[in-house]
């Protein structure tokens, strides 16, 4: 009896034990990149609180680095930050948490009184509310900046359109849920290059666009990646210019990090990180 009693503890917690084997690298963060040619020295931090974020800022801060992309995920019920720093000097902002409302009007008072612009925005859930991280940095010639958020698919189509026609250029986007349904957020600068945008395509559909792409001339500029009905899908940004791009998606940490020395010692820095559940 006390044998058997061991038995079934013992076999209780080897099956604990593979169920934790089994489900760690599905719970896994995946990890996605894109890289193009930069000179500049760069550096990566994954899934830190936002305390660490900001002292890694200061001190990177002191050594020249400046942010150039951050990312919002939950572990758990965490919220954790991703960033990548480059040599760049300059100044920047960022801006936590923030309403709609809120990004907007610190977006206009950066712009007219440091000539600061939003280079990138996430969006997440606080709270039961939407909320928006928002990352300010020069950009050369200082465009006028057109932000929008909450429009379906076809108002953001509507939307590209008229912007299209005044000349501005689609320099990043957004999506997430609301209300069962996808919304999206960009940002538009005022002249800038051609670009094209493909969405909701699934992965080998999107390298044979990239393949096609890269022939013509356009270099990947920023990727996201979303479930629907249990499948990964696509929305990748594309822009006319020259240069070298990589593109590596849905890798766990230690692959991630190892691609990014190897690429880094090509002279190949992120332009844009993305981190999934
Ligand atoms: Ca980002
Ligand atoms: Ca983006």
């Amino acid at each position: 009896m006390a044998l058997e009693r061991m038995t079934t503890a013992w076999w209780g917690t080897i099956l604990i034990l593979m169920l934790m084997i089994v489900s760690e690298p599905i719970l896994a963060q995946r990890y996605s990149g894109v890289w193009q040619n930069n000179t500049q020295k760069e550096r990566v931090l994954l899934d830190a609180t936002w305390g660490t974020l900001q002292n890694n800022r200061r001190e990177l801060r002191q050594r020249g680095f400046r942010l150039i992309d951050i990312e919002v995920s939950l572990k758990g019920n965490v919220r954790k930050y991703s960033a990548v720093w480059h040599s760049s000097g300059g100044a920047e902002r960022v801006w936590l948490d923030a309403t709609w409302a809120e990004l907007t009007a610190k977006a206009k008072s950066l712009s007219d009184n440091q000539e600061l612009k939003l280079v990138d925005v996430e969006v997440y859930e606080k709270s039961g509310e939407l909320r928006y991280i928002g990352l300010f940095r020069p950009v050369s010639g200082s465009p006028d900046q057109i932000l929008e958020t909450n429009m379906t698919w076809d108002g953001f189509k509507k939307k590209q359109q008229d912007l299209l026609e005044e000349r501005y250029q689609l320099v990043d986007i957004e999506t997430y849920i609301v209300n069962n349904e996808r919304r999206y957020v960009g940002i538009f600068n005022k002249g800038g290059t051609e670009y094209t945008l493909w969405r909701d395509i699934d992965w080998q559909c999107f390298r044979a666009i990239r393949r096609g792409l890269e022939e013509s001339g356009f270099r990947l500029r920023d990727i996201e990646i979303y479930r629907e009905n249990n499948k990964n899908k696509f929305i990748g940004l594309w822009e006319q210019a020259r240069g070298n791009d990589r593109l590596w998606v849905l890798e766990q940490s230690q692959i991630f990090l190892n691609k990014w020395r190897e690429f880094g010692r090509d002279n190949l820095r992120l332009v844009d990180l993305e981190v999934d559940p």
